[in-house]
């Protein structure tokens, strides 16, 4: 019986993401209880927001447009906020609590609250207790939008090694996995026959097949027939 001793190698992937990977957002503005918001805003780490000297104070940044918010970057001046909370909005008047900050250090800081994972137009420091007597100063809010998914592995269901009869089929399902571990949608696959017993068959392992993933589910039929007969190799088992 004519047997192929087949191996499918999955040698490329192509798929069409955005690239956004985690860019900052521009163009923010900003409002506030007291004090010149837009100093907060202005992509100038030298000048600062300052509130009015009391407690609470807030101050709230437009994004300009809703967007998969990922992450906050808020520098303070020494006058910072000992307890605070982030909050979002995508209307600018029903706002949920993000994170909520206590007993922060005094000093100039840097708070990073990543991991947000919210889509939102509006993001809302609520200064609830600062750290000195005089108000709430920010140098610089920056805004992170959410990282697309990008293709980090796969997973090839069944096995890809497959003895297998000339002229036989086998289906196998790539399922590409983005940085988080979740599905992500494959929009073609190439595969490779590969037959490592038989060095005449170079010309077909370097040519290689690509075959269009058609199905929602990313499954691709492959069909031994369809390679050139004098292009394989043959054997009995
Ligand atoms: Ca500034």
């Amino acid at each position: 019986m004519n047997r192929l001793k087949m191996c499918l190698l999955l040698i490329a992937i192509i798929g069409q993401w955005q690239l956004l990977c985690g860019q900052k957002i521009t163009g923010l503005t900003a409002t506030a209880s007291s004090g010149n918001a837009s100093l907060a805003v202005d992509n100038n780490t030298s000048t600062r927001w300052e509130s009015a000297f009391s407690d609470p104070q807030w101050i709230v940044v437009d994004l300009g447009a809703e967007y998969p918010v990922n992450k906050v970057i808020i520098r303070w001046e020494a006058a910072n906020a000992k307890n605070y909370t982030l909050e979002a909005s995508t209307n600018g008047t029903d706002y949920t609590v993000l994170a909520t900050k206590t007993n922060m250090g005094g000093g100039n800081r840097i708070d990073t609250l990543s991991n947000l994972l919210v889509t939102a137009r509006y993001i809302k420091i609520n200064g609830t207790e600062r750290n000195l007597t005089y108000g709430y100063s920010i140098w610089e809010i920056e805004v992170y939008q959410q990282s697309a998914p990008v293709l980090t592995s796969m997973v090839i269901l069944p096995n890809i090694t497959q003895t297998m009869k000339v002229g036989s089929t086998m289906q196998f399902t790539a399922q590409g996995l983005d940085q988080n571990n979740d599905p992500i949608a494959l929009t073609d696959v190439q595969v490779r026959l590969n037959l490592p017993l038989a060095v005449k068959t170079a010309r077909a392992v370097t040519a290689g097949v690509s075959l269009p993933v058609a199905q929602a589910d990313g499954s691709v039929r492959v069909t031994v027939a369809r390679v050139p007969v004098h292009e394989i190799i043959c054997f009995d088992l």
